[in-house]
């Protein structure tokens, strides 16, 4: 039986072809994986899968018997729903240490680096297997994602020197401008439903005990919201009333203004605000030099919810 190796729920171009990386190398050395995924590809996932002739991994759900090799998370909240009474044989990640327990030894490759594709080129590395070609132009773009063409404040000289090294294997010139291909990609908002936008990229946390959901969309210039942003606002009230959030936050980050515009639908506003000590204007507040969810946003609300 092989074994699945998947990123989290609503994946990321991360998660994507990080399981598409690891697989083969994997398979490299003797051990069957196969890629699968928890849910749709987004669109810059798309422009990547493409341009690099890879379909998307096959959808897998569940995962009960099965042995799994997780990437790009630890949370529970973002592993398959089944994910107890699978056996994790190894994680892959660079995000906080989540919650995801196990009963048997795994491995571990975890790193705070600015991608998990960084670390999976060091597995690679650490286990001599030559990356081809099209495997690497998927790991280049992947931490360009991540590390918004380097500018988050996750990434690191890891990811910088990993992204030269897979330039130079993909035979890719100019990585920036690829880099800016795929946010001009990811900026296409126009005609999309407004939960697809919420949802396209969003994580739920478990801040102790309570449920908080984080939905970022980086785009190149925040105007493309400028006749949605209403809707986005009754989304985020709307689905924090669906469900059984405490808090749902939509952060519009502005890649080149280098800052993020918070939406912000909670039971507890001031909490919010007293995370990153600011005041907010009908539910929505700018916060300067905010690139990163896992860096900037995600501790200090864990410090608020402690
Ligand atoms: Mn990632």
């Amino acid at each position: 039986m092989p074994v699945y190796v998947v990123g989290h729920k609503i994946p990321d171009s991360d998660s994507i072809c990080g399981a598409i990386a690891l697989a083969h190398l994997k398979n490299q050395i003797g051990e069957e994986s196969v890629a699968t995924r928890l849910g749709d590809v987004s669109p810059e996932t798309a422009f990547i899968l493409e341009k690099f002739g890879f379909d998307a991994p096959e959808l897998k759900l569940s995962y009960a018997g099965e042995e799994v090799y997780i990437v790009d998370h630890s949370e529970l909240t973002q592993a398959p729903d089944d994910i107890a009474e699978a056996t994790i044989v190894g994680i892959v990640d660079h995000h906080k240490l989540g919650d995801l327990t196990t009963s048997t030894p795994l491995e571990c490759w975890i790193r705070p680096v600015g991608c998990s594709n960084t670390v999976i080129k060091m597995m690679y590395d650490f286990y001599n297997v030559e990356i081809p070609k099209n495997i690497a132009g998927i790991m280049l773009c992947a931490i360009l994602s991540d590390t918004v063409i380097f500018k988050s404040p996750t990434c690191t000289t890891a990811d910088i020197k990993c992204v030269e090294a897979l330039a130079e294997i993909a035979g890719i010139e100019d990585f920036k401008e690829l880099g800016m291909d795929m946010f001009k990609v990811k900026s296409a908002v126009e005609g999309t439903p407004a939960r697809d936008l919420v949802m396209r990229d969003f994580k739920d946390f478990n801040m102790n005990g309570e449920l908080v959901g984080i939905g970022q969309l980086e785009v190149i210039d925040l105007s493309v919201f400028d006749d949605i942003k209403a809707e986005l606002e009754a989304d985020i009230a709307a689905l924090k009333a669906e469900g059984n959030r405490h808090s749902v936050l939509l952060l519009l980050t502005d890649i080149m203004k280098e800052g993020s515009q918070m939406l912000i639908a909670s039971d507890d506003l001031a909490k919010i605000e007293a995370a990153f000590a600011c005041q907010s204007e009908d539910n929505k507040v700018w916060l300067d030099g905010v690139l990163s969810r896992k860096k900037q946003v995600v501790p200090p609300l864990q410090g608020v919810f402690a």
